[in-house]
């Protein structure tokens, strides 16, 4: 897979994805991760990438041809997937990383300031996406959860085969508590039916905490309740 970043902070990127999971995906050669420098396609010789908001108001928006530019130059990129980070986007979960993960080339156009000149979103971008309803300062930390998230889904980059789908959201469920040694702890033991060795009891067991915690923490994830008959 190759992704391809652009940024104004280079720098705030390079160290994510030279660590842990995704670095050893690039040494590998299974992932060809470029970050670029949005200032190298500035609109002049200061670096000048932003300007004022037409019909007024605060802050400054990022001008539209550097962005076109810094695109462009990318080898392929009318054939990526090119998307802008903003928290106007649509909401990226797991099953936008699944189908993103499936992707051979990603373009990931990471935003500052107040915003984005509109027709980068309408005529350069194909996605526009958020990765929650906050406000970040730009899209850089946005950039390095999509890149994540899609990328341990892709084929060689997490050694594990049963881990992957049994977990939160992919089974549509919150992940029911996990422990380790030691039995007890400050006080606090390890649920009794965990230490039994009863395989189809610690089973119904853990589908009962999923269904419990995402209940309590997150009923929009349950299927709807249809009531009496
Ligand atoms: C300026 O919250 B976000 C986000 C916020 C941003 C920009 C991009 C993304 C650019 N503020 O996803």
């Amino acid at each position: 897979m190759r992704i391809d970043v652009v940024s104004i902070f280079p720098e705030y990127l390079a160290g994510p994805l030279d660590a842990s999971l995704i670095a050893k995906a690039r040494a590998k050669g299974i992932l060809d991760i470029r970050v670029h420098d949005l200032r190298q396609y500035a609109i002049d010789k200061h670096g000048t990438v932003d300007d004022e908001p037409y019909g007024g108001g605060a802050g400054m928006v990022m001008r539209p041809e550097p962005w076109f530019d810094a695109v462009e130059a990318i080898e392929g990129w009318s054939e990526a997937r090119r998307i802008l980070l903003s928290p106007a986007g649509r909401r990226f979960d797991q099953m936008a990383a699944r189908d993103l993960s499936l992707a051979q080339h990603v373009i990931l156009m990471c935003g500052r300031y107040e915003g984005i000149d509109e027709r980068v979103a309408r005529s350069l971008a194909t996605d526009e996406i958020s990765v929650g309803d906050y406000v970040l300062a730009g899209g850089e930390a946005a950039a390095l959860v999509v890149i994540e998230a899609a990328t341990r889904l892709v084929p060689g980059v997490v050694k594990e085969k049963a881990s992957i789908e049994e977990e939160s959201f992919s089974a549509g469920l919150l992940d029911y508590p996990q422990y380790t040694r030691p039995a007890e702890f400050r006080g606090h033991a390890v649920p009794e039916v965990l230490l039994s060795g009863h395989h189809a009891q610690i089973e119904s067991w853990r589908r009962e905490e999923q269904r419990k915690r995402t209940a309590e923490r997150r009923p929009d994830l349950l299927p709807p309740d249809l009531g009496p008959a």
